[in-house]
């Protein structure tokens, strides 16, 4: 039986899963979203493409959570996007309301589903959505981390005229601006950064420059667009977690995930690198992370917690 995901929001992430979803014929796809018409226009505009582009999966649109029913994976947009001069911070209040909304929604109708929150600001939504929904803390995860690595590693492929595929890397901690990118573990075609630095290939300042356009990377385009923010990469970086589930891939990919005393922090969301596969989250891969890395990871998860506490006060049912 062909697999089922659900698209709650059916904005610009949320189309844009559903067409990327249809293309790989990952599974069939409902696109649910508050504004009815918006999911079941694109439904069909996307269904319309199948005879073109040949893929072989139903797409539908609904504002009906019974249409979501038994969904194996649900990815989570809902919520408003950035204005240029916003912080992902500042959707708080509007987002965790929502968000309330969807875990009603899909606790009664998917309980056994793999949920990928997208909804901004990230690390606190995810963990508002895992307590409000009662889902298993390893099926409820977040998308940030292997959108920040990829701006990275296509930062660093510019810089240093290398493929991106010659290029490892990872972007952890919250995802905000202090998220933390990974230079110890950062690899340009098999040698380490720090290495090509001490070469003189890149310098310190140009890979300071770099860190700072890539934890500014989502407020580059919200600049650019003016109305919205980035969807074709978050879009596909949703689509890689989805698939390692359904296929039990078990890739290792940087994810907000539920952390229980790993990196020394206990009982928040934040992303590190995990394994998914069928089972969801089965693995929290502890990295060895340098003493700079390691202060930068820690403030990063205080300020995950400092809104956490921020969201407490709005909702006191979040305990
Ligand atoms: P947008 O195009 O506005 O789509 C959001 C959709 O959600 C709209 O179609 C709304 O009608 C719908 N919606 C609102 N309330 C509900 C509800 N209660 N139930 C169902 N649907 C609802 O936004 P977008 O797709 O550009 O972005 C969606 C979210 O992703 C925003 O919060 C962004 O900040 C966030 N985002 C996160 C990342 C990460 O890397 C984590 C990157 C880019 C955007």
């Amino acid at each position: 039986m062909k697999k089922k995901i659900t698209l709650i929001g059916a904005g610009q992430i949320g189309g844009t899963l559903a067409h990327l979803i249809a293309l790989k014929g990952l599974a069939d796809v409902v696109l649910f979203d508050v504004a009815a018409g918006l999911a079941k226009g694109k439904a069909l505009d996307i269904a319309q493409s199948s005879p073109v582009n040949g893929f072989n999966v139903n797409l539908s649109g609904t504002d009906n959570y019974q249409d979501t029913k038994n969904s194996d994976v649900i990815i989570i947009t809902a919520g408003v996007p950035r204005k240029p001069g916003m912080t992902r911070d500042d959707l708080l209040g509007i987002n965790l309301k929502i968000i309330k909304q969807v875990a009603e929604g899909i606790k009664k109708t998917s309980p056994n589903a793999f949920v990928i929150c997208i909804t901004n600001p990230l690390d606190v939504i995810v963990m508002a959505l895992q307590k409000y929904s009662g889902l298993p803390k390893n099926k409820v995860v977040g998308m940030a981390g292997i959108l920040d690595s990829s701006r990275f590693i296509y930062f660093l492929s510019q810089e240093l005229k290398v493929p991106v595929n010659k290029i490892k890397s990872f972007v952890l901690g919250g995802h905000g601006d202090t998220m933390v990118a990974m230079l110890g573990s950062t690899e340009v075609e098999g040698k380490k950064i720090t290495e090509l630095v001490k070469e003189g290939k890149l310098t310190k300042e140009r890979l300071a420059q770099i860190v700072d356009r890539t934890k500014k990377g989502g407020a580059e385009i919200v600049k650019y667009l003016e109305k919205g923010s980035a969807f074709y990469a978050p879009a596909a970086s949703g689509v890689e977690m989805a698939e390692s589930y359904l296929k039990d891939l078990k890739k290792q990919l940087p994810c907000a995930v539920h952390l229980n005393g790993e990196y020394n922090t206990k009982n928040i969301y934040a992303g590190v690198p995990v394994i998914i596969g069928s089972r969801g989250v089965e693995k929290i891969i502890e990295l060895n992370l340098t003493p700079d890395e390691e202060t930068n990871f820690k403030k990063s998860v205080e300020s995950v917690k400092d809104l956490f506490d921020a969201a407490k006060k709005i909702d006191p049912e979040l305990k």
